[in-house]
């Protein structure tokens, strides 16, 4: 029998008393990706591709479709009345609910279109999206309500716009895999208890940055490099798609690990990548893989956020390989 987004919530409910407003939230939040994927899948015919000349938070570029996506989960989210508020990557500050509808108990945070250099060369990208308790009493749409560390969070999910679209999810009870039917426009459940090997011959970075690195990348990517003749004994393969949901998707899979570490080009900023709502979920969905994920020096999930957009470096992936790569940074910080 096929089991739809909805059948699946609702055993959730029924097995482990999930709540039902995260149910509502959480298939609208997958109503919202069925329509960006939909948007992102016309690409030159829908006139979405390319850049606009405005720049986010971040001081990126912001593409077409990066606003398009961005818009679709706003306006997908604001009425329901399961949401005190919203933050995006693409949005300075978080977004209230508007007084004409009721407020909820959850905060919503998202990555709407993440790999936007890959929009217009048609590579997979995707949307990643994270939910959080509104603690009561604050006003929730203060910045102060959302910085929780990813420990906290009750949902995370990513959306995969690739030869399929596949919605990737966890509320706390392990990791399942729905595929969207083209034909009926749903979501299937199509892998349950998705588990990352604990150890791995593949790994994930920006090769380039190798001269910025810090020492114990250095060391520890230098030694996937000499393969078998090497220190770690076998031969390594690498990939990097340059869109985080795309390579982490690969390591849910087959496992691997996934790096963007700090670098001395920006010296004053730990890393590229978003704590709030690109490393916390994709954490605790890792975690609930079996895998691991860490700065380099501490779990994710347990950083305390300062700021909405702090970045954060990520190290994420097969339990073992991160765990390595995490003793290879504190032997060098003991000198
Ligand atoms: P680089 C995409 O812009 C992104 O935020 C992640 O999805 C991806 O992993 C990373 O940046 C790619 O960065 O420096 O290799 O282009």
């Amino acid at each position: 029998m096929r089991i739809s987004l909805t059948h699946y919530l609702i055993r959730c409910e029924r097995q482990h008393g999930t709540d039902a407003n995260l149910r509502l939230l959480i298939e609208t939040v997958a109503r919202a990706v069925k329509t960006i994927g939909h948007a992102v899948g016309k690409g030159a015919l829908g006139g979405v591709l390319g850049s606009l000349s405005t720049t986010n938070v971040q001081g990126e570029t912001q593409k077409k479709l990066d606003v398009i996506a961005n818009e679709i989960l706003v306006e997908a989210n604001e009425w329901g009345g399961h949401l005190a508020a919203m933050a995006s990557e693409e949005m300075d500050t978080p977004v209230g609910i508007p007084v004409a509808y009721p407020r909820g108990h959850y905060l919503l945070l998202f990555d709407p279109l993440d790999g936007s250099s890959n929009i217009d060369v048609n590579v997979s990208i995707g949307t990643i999206f994270s939910v959080l308790p509104a603690p009561a009493g604050t006003s929730e749409d203060e910045e102060a309500a959302f910085l929780q560390p990813g420990r906290n969070q009750v949902c995370a999910g990513y959306a995969v716009y690739g030869p399929q679209t596949v919605l990737v999810l966890t509320l706390g009870h392990g990791v399942v895999a729905f595929t969207l039917d083209r034909d009926t426009g749903s979501f299937v459940l199509t892998q349950e208890n998705l588990q990352i090997s604990a150890d791995t011959r593949e790994f994930a970075i920006n090769m380039s940055n190798r001269r910025h690195w810090a020492a114990p990348v250095v060391r520890y990517i230098d030694e996937c490099l000499a393969g078998k003749t090497g220190p770690r004994g076998k031969d390594f393969n690498m990939r990097w798609i340059a869109s985080m949901v795309a390579d982490v998707h690969r390591i849910m899979q087959r496992g691997g690990i996934f790096m963007y570490p700090w670098d001395q080009r920006e010296p004053d900023k730990p890393g590229k990548l978003r704590l709030m709502y690109e490393a916390n979920p994709m954490a605790l969905l890792v975690e609930q893989a079996g895998g691991a994920a860490t700065d380099g020096r501490q779990r994710i999930l347990d950083i305390q956020p300062t700021r909405l957009h702090q970045r954060v470096s990520v190290i994420l992936g097969s339990r073992n390989e991160v765990e390595y790569v995490t003793g290879l940074h504190a032997a060098a910080a003991a000198g």
